[in-house]
């Protein structure tokens, strides 16, 4: 009752992937975190396992970063970054191309996970022209991919509650690859599933329809994140890059989930032993503390644009705060953390006590699946009759009344906490929803 009195006017503010209606009747509200744990509003403690919206990977309000962004906000608040520059920009590139797969290290800085999308998708059209290849427009994405909410990204994209209302304005060269998930085939696959590579070879058939030379990039999410932790299964990465190298097609990896240790290496490229032509990243590369995106480019992608045929300004993209000074220096300040405290390693070493918590749901109330690769593990429950997702919404409603942040997407949950989490933390998230999975019908 109390707790309802403070809160603030709800009515201005239009909530982003919210049903804002069902949201201000009965508000969640945040004041405050640090390291594991957010406290919402009224004062209680929520273990964090969602590593807020997959981004806080090395736990919040770290005070290195606090302070270097508090730093560069007295020093040097912002910096015009067309045709101008600052130190800490170039050395945020430097840093981050040093944790890119080799070749790939060429930056290019943006805000968002969208924002990095649509900059990877003009790279490679820029990419193209350049070489003489200007027909090559066809942009190829895959059923359930998530690649943010910028034109680009929504018409590569494959969830279609996100491109219904768009349809009329989608890009119009684009086609999609089946999605992976198979749960007669693959359900409680541990790590990366046996089944599915095959699916790669319908690349072959796409680009048989629309020929190659009319083809510009195959973008995929190396592990679909925000539709419902979808591993790729067992060689389906290396066919899709052997198809799209044959083919004379750019591969780009959506890492704005995975980059940054998700997977206990610094990009599921790493991870998978595949190298794609350009990563796109968000979230983990600032830990979320401020806005920060990235392409990272392959040098030959980058010089064709950059040595090639057009005069002056090579390729007209940018942002106004691409590599902004604050964002610049919660990123040297974040990669430092990351490297000083080895959470890849760290993630890496928890992934198999991570892996045996998560299996443990097997058996557990309305649930059909448990997979999981790194530090990310999907829960999927059985819809209930006749209401899709409800099921989940509710563990998710229960959790946060019982002091655990989880993510759901349709009737799946999502885990994926924070790296510095210890293995007491990872054993109380799945015993929880394994509660909260007994408590609902
Ligand atoms: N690509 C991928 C692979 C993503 O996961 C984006 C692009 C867009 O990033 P921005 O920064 O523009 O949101 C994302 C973002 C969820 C969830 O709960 C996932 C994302 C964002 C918000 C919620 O699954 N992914
Ligand atoms: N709209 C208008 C009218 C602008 O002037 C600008 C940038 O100058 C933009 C959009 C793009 O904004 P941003 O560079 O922050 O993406």
């Amino acid at each position: 009752m109390n707790a309802r009195a403070q809160l603030p006017d709800l009515s201005h503010l239009w909530m982003p992937f919210t049903a804002n209606k069902q949201f201000k009747a009965q508000p969640r509200l945040l004041a405050s975190a640090k390291g594991m744990y957010y406290t919402s509003a009224d004062g209680r403690q929520i273990l964090d396992g969602t590593a807020g919206l997959w981004c806080v990977n090395a736990g919040h309000c770290r005070e290195e970063i606090v302070s270097a962004i508090a730093r560069q906000a007295g020093e040097m608040d912002y910096a015009p970054g067309f045709q101008l520059g600052h130190p800490l920009a170039f050395e945020a590139a430097t840093a981050v191309a040093g944790l890119m797969p080799a070749g790939l290290d060429r930056v290019f800085f943006t805000n968002s996970g969208s924002e990095s999308v649509d900059t990877a998708l003009k790279i490679a059209l820029a990419y193209h022209r350049a070489r003489g290849e200007g027909q090559r427009t066809r942009l190829i994405g895959r059923e359930r991919g998530y690649h943010g909410v910028g034109f680009g990204g929504i018409s590569v994209g494959g969830i279609s509650t996100n491109r219904k209302t768009f349809s009329g304005a989608l890009l119009p060269a684009v086609d999609h690859l089946p999605h992976t998930h198979n749960l007669e085939k693959n359900a409680y696959s541990k790590g990366q599933p046996a089944w599915g590579a095959h699916l790669a070879e319908e690349l072959e058939r796409i680009i048989a329809l629309h020929d190659a030379s009319t083809i510009a990039a195959v973008v995929v999410e190396p592990m679909a994140g925000s539709t419902g932790v979808l591993v790729p299964p067992v060689g389906y990465l290396e066919k899709l890059r052997e198809i799209t190298a044959k083919h004379g097609i750019l591969l780009i990896f959506d890492e704005v989930i995975t980059a940054y240790g998700r997977l206990g290496e610094a990009t599921a490229a790493h991870y998978f032993g595949v190298t794609p032509d350009l990563i796109t990243m968000a979230k983990g590369v600032s830990n979320a503390a401020i806005p920060a995106g990235a392409v990272a480019v392959k040098r030959e992608v980058h010089d064709a644009i950059v040595n090639g045929p057009q005069g002056g300004i090579e390729f007209f993209h940018g942002y106004t705060y691409s590599a902004h000074p604050l964002a610049a220096a919660a990123i040297l300040a974040t990669l430092d953390i990351y490297r000083r405290d080895d959470l890849f390693g760290r993630a890496r070493k928890l992934s198999g006590a991570f892996q045996e918590a998560a299996h443990s749901l097997k058996g557990a109330p309305h649930v059909i699946d448990v997979r999981n690769i790194g530090l990310v593990a999907g829960i999927e429950l059985a819809p209930r009759a006749g209401a899709p997702g409800a099921r989940a919404s509710e563990v998710f409603q229960k959790c946060f009344d019982s002091g655990l942040m989880v993510r759901y997407t349709g009737d799946i949950i999502a885990v994926s906490p924070p790296l510095i989490i210890d293995e007491a933390q990872i054993g109380q998230i799945f015993d929880q929803i394994g509660k909260v999975l007994k408590e609902v019908a």
